[in-house]
């Protein structure tokens, strides 16, 4: 599994955003509002849609709406402002190791899945990784990650079921620092974001790294699904209350024609997107890159992709 060039792999994602630039002979009012369907359809959400279409007014004149190539490239502009500083790498470093890396999320995002993804490709960049198997709810959830781990033979710190999750992550941050591992990537349990007591354990795993290391953990990655389209704004503001998120991952982008909740979620937070999610395979993770990303949403090719 895996590969694919990322326009494939967006071809569903896009769907939307290219019916927009279906030949178009009509006024301009019409197109206007046929891109306004399109993009509710691909849930960029009215708040910023309505940014989108009144900058696509202002900046093309009545004659450009009839053009596909200037409409293409007017919309393109815009999506590209709006993604604008989103595309800050995931820090790998930070004063003292380890650098830790606390994912967080609700049931099934893809938080075990995004984690193997990510210790593969920092592994593969020359940095040592330590997995903690912070998900002790379920039985299955440590050994979903252990087989990640063994498949590339990246250690997994794990206690038993049941066990508290923040001291399985102190051991293993402790343990990281006495083996001078460079990162440590903490797996914790799906939880509904609207559940209290259940927030309150993550901000016990951050106070209880901190003891460790007051700069820990260096990010708070908030894995996203895709799919879930505008509940995605409430999860980040629910785990921005409760851990202060630095970082986002959108996974599933490969699955839904909704891809347009990034826009939205740029738009409204300006949180870094670290990574987009675009299968179950290792090599699916692909670092966020907006200039990429656009163009491959909107099937535009390399030669026209200057900006
Ligand atoms: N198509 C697709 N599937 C994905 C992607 N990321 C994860 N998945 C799948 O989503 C399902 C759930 O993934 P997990 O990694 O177990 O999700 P989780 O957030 O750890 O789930 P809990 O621990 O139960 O909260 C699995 O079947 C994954 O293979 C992606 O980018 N694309
Ligand atoms: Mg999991």
């Amino acid at each position: 599994m895996g590969g694919g060039t990322l326009r494939n792999l967006l071809s569903k994602a896009g769907q939307n955003f290219r019916a927009i630039l279906a030949g178009t002979d009509v006024n301009h009012q019409e197109v206007l509002d046929d891109i306004e369907t399109s993009l509710l359809q691909a849930d960029v959400g009215i708040v910023t849609t309505q940014k989108i279409l009144k900058k696509l007014s202002v900046g093309l004149s009545v004659g450009d709406f009839r053009e596909e190539s200037k409409l293409k490239e007017g919309l393109r502009k815009i999506l590209v402002d709006l993604l604008a500083g989103c595309d800050q790498p995931i820090p790998t470093t930070g004063s003292g190791n380890p650098v830790v890396i606390l994912v967080v999320g609700v049931n099934g995002v893809g938080k075990t899945t995004t984690i193997g993804k990510l210790a593969f490709r920092l592994k593969s960049e020359g940095l040592s990784v330590l997995l903690a198997a912070g998900d002790t709810f379920r039985a299955a959830a440590i050994e979903q990650l252990q087989v990640w781990g063994d498949r590339y033979s990246i250690p997994v710190l794990a206690q038993q079921k049941g066990s508290d999750s923040a001291s399985v992550i102190f051991d293993a941050v402790h343990s990281a620092q006495a083996k001078g591992t460079d990162l440590v990537i903490a797996d914790t349990s799906g939880r509904l974001h609207n559940k209290t007591s259940l927030m309150d354990e993550l901000a016990k795993i951050t106070r209880v790294v901190k003891k460790l290391n007051s700069q820990a953990p260096h990010e708070v990655l908030l894995v996203l699904d895709a799919s879930t389209g505008q509940n995605a704004l409430a999860q980040v503001r629910e785990f921005s209350a409760a851990v202060g998120v630095t970082g986002i991952v959108l996974t599933k982008l490969d699955g839904t024609a909704k891809g347009g909740i990034i826009f939205a979620l740029a738009d409204q937070f300006r949180i870094p997107i670290r990574f987009i999610g675009v299968g179950e395979g290792v090599e699916d993770l692909h670092k966020f890159s907006i200039l990429e990303f656009v163009n491959a949403l909107l099937d535009i090719g390399d030669r026209e992709k200057s900006r």
